[in-house]
């Protein structure tokens, strides 16, 4: 059995436009792909997909989750202390941001994110006609996340185009990532200076990170490197998710009308926006064996590029993957990933999402697109730029 070739450039605007075709081509080819033109093996199943993710000894990220590996090319910026490591480094780290981002510490949140994402819903029901995408995908993490960071009210517009050029950085030097590197002008700066424990209040995220540094569990160049990480993670793919939402649920008005009846469904309505458009669509991982995968045998030393979009439409696992249905169970989905590396900031994006969605469907009766969405292209993300929207009340 050899292991088929394909030529799909998955970081081109074309695909971008249009995924779905491409990935059901990848699916079907076989549980391993080669993609020629960047060199590189792919599987866009779901059972490959979470196989590669539950293997973090043969599927390492240490040498990075992007196309670049670490041991032939050296990184752009610092490699993360959590994502781009292997145990046992791995599991020091995130054992601090599971400290940090604990159920409880979420939990606390609950009341301040209710009340922004009512104040929020109010601003945009007395507007009435709005774009999604900045007015709210964008405005409601960037009103809270930092708040709960303990950052200060400047310049908190940086942390977009930071994540756009991270995000971007994963895939390989394109148009796309080069458009990034010239729109991100100071964010590098400002996210490396917001990161030091002066620039950050005396509560929030941020000082416990540093506190728990202090403890000795981290040293003192490290601390700043784990805020990092959380500013780099935290913001980006919570507004591809909120956006993602509310697109998904304005494109199926009947699930518009179920959350409206239900506002207690919100919650799982984002999660299978989650599913549905998979913000964080790739990341990769590199062998660090001859890794055997759904019968076949990827040499070692290669990087392979999980489609985890892909694998959360993979009709193998999914009944009707192509809609957008809120009465599923997507729990599962590898939208936040799985095993080690699993998004350690998932209840917290949960939170948010529910808040914003239950704010809004408790007020609007139907969620109208006026224009044309626009679809923003990044390398990693998956979301749009823009998506006009008229509310009408209930
Ligand atoms: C990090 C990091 C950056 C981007 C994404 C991410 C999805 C983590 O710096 O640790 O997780």
């Amino acid at each position: 059995m050899a292991i088929p070739e394909s030529d799909l450039d998955p970081f081109d605007a074309s695909y971008f436009e249009d995924p779905y075709p491409a990935q059901d081509a990848l699916r079907e080819a076989g549980p391993v792909v080669h993609l020629s033109r960047h060199g590189i093996y792919a599987a866009a199943r779901f059972a490959e997909v979470k196989a590669i993710l539950e293997d973090w000894a043969t599927f390492s990220s240490a040498r990075g989750v992007g196309i670049q590996d670490f041991h032939r090319e050296r990184p752009a910026r610092l490699p993360s202390l959590v994502l781009e490591t292997d145990p046992p480094l791995h599991d020091r780290t995130r054992s601090v941001l599971a400290k940090v981002l604990s159920p409880a510490a979420i939990r606390a949140l609950k009341e301040p994110f209710t009340e922004a994402a009512e104040a929020l819903a109010e601003e945009l029901l007395d507007r009435r006609e709005f774009d999604a995408i900045p007015d709210l995908a964008e405005a409601y993490p960037l009103r809270v996340f930092p708040d709960a960071m303990g950052m200060p009210p400047e310049n908190r517009h940086h942390l977009l185009p930071y994540g756009d050029l991270v995000f971007n950085s994963f895939g390989p030097k394109n148009p796309f990532l080069e458009a990034a590197v010239a729109r991100s002008g100071p964010a590098i700066e400002w996210v490396q200076a917001q990161s030091q424990r002066t620039a950050l209040a005396d509560r929030g995220f941020g000082a416990d990170i540093h506190a728990i540094a202090e403890t000795g569990v981290l040293t003192e160049e490290e601390a700043p490197q784990v805020v990092r990480s959380v500013l780099t993670a935290g913001v980006d793919t919570t507004v591809s998710g909120i956006g993602a939402a509310v697109w998904a649920l304005a494109r199926f008005p009947d699930q518009w009308d179920a959350l409206h009846a239900e506002p207690g469904l919100a919650r799982v309505a984002f999660d299978e926006a989650i599913r549905f458009e998979t913000p964080v669509q790739t990341f990769f991982r590199t062998t660090t064996r001859d890794a055997e995968l759904g019968g076949e045998v990827i040499p070692t030393d290669s990087k392979v590029l999980m489609f985890l979009g892909a694998a959360n439409r993979d009709p193998r696992k999914w009944p009707n993957p192509d809609r957008f249905d809120i009465h599923r169970r997507p729990a599962g989905h590898v939208g936040y990933g799985s095993g080690i590396h699993a998004c350690v900031g998932m209840a917290l994006a949960r939170l948010e999402g529910e808040c914003i969605l239950a704010a809004l469907a408790k007020r609007v009766r139907r969620l109208e697109i006026t224009a044309q969405p626009k679809r923003r292209y990044n390398n990693t993300l998956r979301g749009l730029a823009s998506l006009p929207i008229r509310l009408h009340p209930a």
